[in-house]
């Protein structure tokens, strides 16, 4: 582990920043202390640490006074988030935890107002979904500034102090770019035709378009077949999949870009998938046969166009990481070290798989 969050830690953080806080301490205290004896534990069994915040027995068991976090989402933009935001919830609410939510319906002025928010408000821990890379710093630094330990989730920041946060969770975007490109190499090893590609792209400014965009060239450009003639971004929704399908369906016909009709759709999510296969019913458009599709996310609606040949190939993309962000805040509570980077492990669904076994998606 990197010189990271337990630095952070053990140096700044402490759960009682305020005369306030620490009166709900005391009575918290006071109650616990009151059910230990009640049930007949002797003083040197449990000792309280007003420093640490923690109860500790003599079992080693560990008690945490109520834990507040603070959590800025991006929006509800697709299936994916919306389980992203279920999971966070379901996770703290199993584990006791108190979440403070904030919707920032797309704009990054909105995530940056809650957290300063919860600077104010004094939460003991800030997790949030970068929706871009860029101009996280000051807000970040006043956070730091109060001693409140920040957890990324899901899109990475660009900063040049990795000391303004305590630990990114999230998926590998550039190796999901990669494996959409494995799919279409291995699915066109004996195809001796140019292949023309358009790609729909995710947010703008987001490290998750970045990483989708960058790995699947990496592995596409030294192979002259595959030609991308088309890129254009759907901001990771299902109604811009949508337009832009209605945009060029309307206009040619046919999928075609400029005369040169597409053979394969690279779609950076599930959403703007859908809104395509939406318009190609109209048009008379069969994906999966017509065109290629490779999509990421893998929500359930799209494993089941996946099983029915309309999509060929779905890169898994896990939004389930509430879990594993509160086992982080309890260890961050207890002053034990949490991971700097923590990736998610992934899958690829494509049509040569057995696909009849797959547990239901929950998204
Ligand atoms: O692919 C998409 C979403 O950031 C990985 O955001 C996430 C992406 C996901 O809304 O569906």
């Amino acid at each position: 582990m990197k010189h990271s969050a337990r630095t952070h830690l053990t140096k700044g953080y402490t759960f009682l920043r305020t005369s306030g806080r620490a009166v709900r301490f005391v009575a918290w205290a006071l109650v616990i202390a009151f059910v230990l004896t009640a049930a007949g534990c002797s003083k040197k069994s449990a000792t309280a640490n007003a420093n640490s915040d923690t109860i500790t027995s003599s079992e080693e068991q560990t008690y945490t006074r109520n834990i507040i976090i603070g959590f800025s989402q991006i929006g509800a933009e697709s299936a994916w988030r919306t389980c992203n935001t279920q999971s966070m919830q379901t996770a703290a609410a199993e584990a006791g935890i108190q979440l403070i939510y904030s919707n920032a319906e797309q704009k990054q002025e909105n995530q940056i107002k809650a957290i300063r928010s919860f600077i104010v408000y004094q939460v003991d821990v800030i997790v949030f979904v970068p929706i871009v890379q860029d101009g996280w710093d000051n807000v970040l630094r006043e956070a730091k500034e109060a001693h409140i330990p920040v957890i990324i989730i899901d899109r990475k920041i660009r900063t040049s102090d990795e000391s303004l946060y305590a630990a990114y969770i999230g998926a590998d975007h550039v190796e999901e770019g990669r494996k959409a490109a494995r799919f279409l190499q291995e699915k066109y090893k004996d195809a001796d035709k140019t292949l023309n590609i358009m790609e729909l792209r995710g947010t703008d400014g987001s490290s998750v378009t970045d990483g989708r965009y960058q790995g699947f060239r990496e592995i596409l450009q030294n192979d002259n077949r595959f030609n991308i003639i088309y890129s254009e971004t759907g901001d990771f929704l299902r109604s811009m999949g949508k337009e832009l399908a209605e945009k060029i369906l309307s206009e040619n016909g046919t999928l075609q870009i400029n005369g040169t009709p597409v053979d394969i759709i690279y779609s950076h999510n599930d959403s703007m998938t859908l809104g395509f296969l939406d318009v190609f019913e109209k048009y008379g458009i069969q994906g999966g046969k017509d065109v290629t599709i490779v999509s990421v996310d893998a929500e359930q609606a799209v494993i089941d166009a996946l099983k029915n040949g309309q999509v060929n190939c779905v890169v898994e993309c896990n939004p389930k990481t509430g879990p594993l962000v509160m086992e982080f805040v309890q260890r961050l509570a207890n002053n034990r070290p949490i991971p700097k980077i923590t990736r998610i492990e992934e899958t690829v669904f494509t049509e040569n798989d057995d696909l009849s076994n797959i547990e239901p998606r929950g998204y």
